[in-house]
């Protein structure tokens, strides 16, 4: 049984590493350890065999086995190697020739927008400021004088995250909290605009989101008065949005600045005539504004008798909207191709 057994192996060993395909090794595998194999023949012939030689001849068809076994790992790994990159190879896309030259990815037009505005504010002296998103209570309301349970805090419709005390932590409702952090930061005089993500529970129409943008822009120094926030507010319109689009301030209220207004810009779909994007007003509300309160100043150790300020808050992608024509502001969130080309 001895030379049959060698010369045995030797042929299972051969034809298992001539196997060139997975396939191949299978039928090899079959030959050399299948139930007609001369292996699983040898197997057989044991039960007939006296005790002592049974012994001795099992162990070594098991180590038989073994190495036949062993060989067969060895050549389906790398068989199973030379195959995978045979596929890549063959499934492998020349994506230049899809895409071509002309349609390389840009910037989105929305980070397109912010950067534009940030530009804007920078060329008036301004700096860039940025904070978190995800807010404690005290930056997001109680800083900006809104103490708790005060009802303007019903004006934005918070998202909150769980974490330490039941409402202590919320998705930023607005940028305004960045106000706080820079003036805690930094004292007078202070130009700053503060561009970012902002989250409510807001129902998407043509023109809410949920998630949107909104830059910031805080004033702090002496003697600002609400005429430098109209002329701040007017040369931004000019400059950003160009001739045939004009602004209003409308008188309004927020907890923070006192007076406030809303800041409206002429809607760019209708030229002011009305249409579904303003509700027929010829007119789409683009941002909020004031005179930075003296309780928020008290808040961060600013003393209201020396210093003012104003601050303001616009939609960074109502402004995209206005500017580009863009009838419903949803289209920002499907990332069409189509659309996202265009700018
Ligand atoms: C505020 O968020 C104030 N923090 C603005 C402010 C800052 C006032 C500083 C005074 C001083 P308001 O909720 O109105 O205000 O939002 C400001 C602008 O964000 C809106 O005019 C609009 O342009 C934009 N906006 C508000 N809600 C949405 C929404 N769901 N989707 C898209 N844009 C929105």
């Amino acid at each position: 049984m001895t030379d049959e057994l060698a010369s045995t192996v030797t042929d299972a060993i051969e034809a298992i590493r001539s196997a060139s395909s997975l396939e191949a090794l299978r039928q090899a595998e079959t030959a050399a350890l299948g139930k007609r194999s001369p292996l699983a023949a040898l197997s057989r012939q044991l039960g007939s065999m006296p005790a002592e030689q049974r012994k001795d001849s099992g162990a070594r068809l098991q180590e038989a086995r073994s190495r036949v076994s062993a060989e067969l790992d060895r050549r389906r790994a790398e068989l199973e190697i030379a195959e995978r990159s045979r596929r890549h190879e063959a499934e492998r896309m020349d994506l230049t020739e899809v895409i071509g030259e002309s349609s390389r990815g840009h910037v989105h037009l929305l980070s397109q927008t912010r950067d534009e505005l940030e530009d804007v504010f920078v060329g008036m002296g301004y700096r860039v400021a940025e904070g978190p998103e995800v807010e404690t209570d005290w930056y997001n309301f109680e800083a900006l004088n809104m103490p708790p349970a005060h009802p303007a805090r019903g004006m934005w419709d918070t998202l909150y995250v769980r974490w330490g005390e039941p409402e202590s932590t919320v998705m930023r409702t607005h940028t305004s909290p960045v106000q706080i952090r820079v003036m805690e930061a930094q004292s007078p005089p202070i130009y700053i605009v503060a561009p970012g993500r902002v989250y409510r529970r807001d129902t998407p129409d043509a023109r809410h989101l949920a998630t949107f943008h909104q830059i910031e822009g805080l004033v702090i120094d002496r003697g600002i008065t609400f005429g430098d926030l109209a002329g701040t507010i007017e040369t931004f319109t000019g400059s950003y949005f160009g001739p045939g689009i004009h602004s209003r301030l409308r008188p309004s209220y927020f907890p923070f600045t006192e007076p406030s207004a809303e800041f409206e810009v002429t809607c760019a779909i209708c030229k002011g005539d009305g249409c579904r994007t303003c509700s027929d007003t010829g007119w789409v509300e683009l941002g909020g504004c004031g005179m930075v309160h003296p309780n928020v100043l008290r808040a961060v150790g600013i003393d209201p008798e020396q210093w003012s300020g104003f601050a303001f808050g616009f939609g960074i992608d109502r402004c995209a909207q206005v500017r580009h024509e863009i009838a419903d502001m949803r289209v920002f969130l499907d990332n069409d191709i189509r659309l996202l080309s265009q700018f």
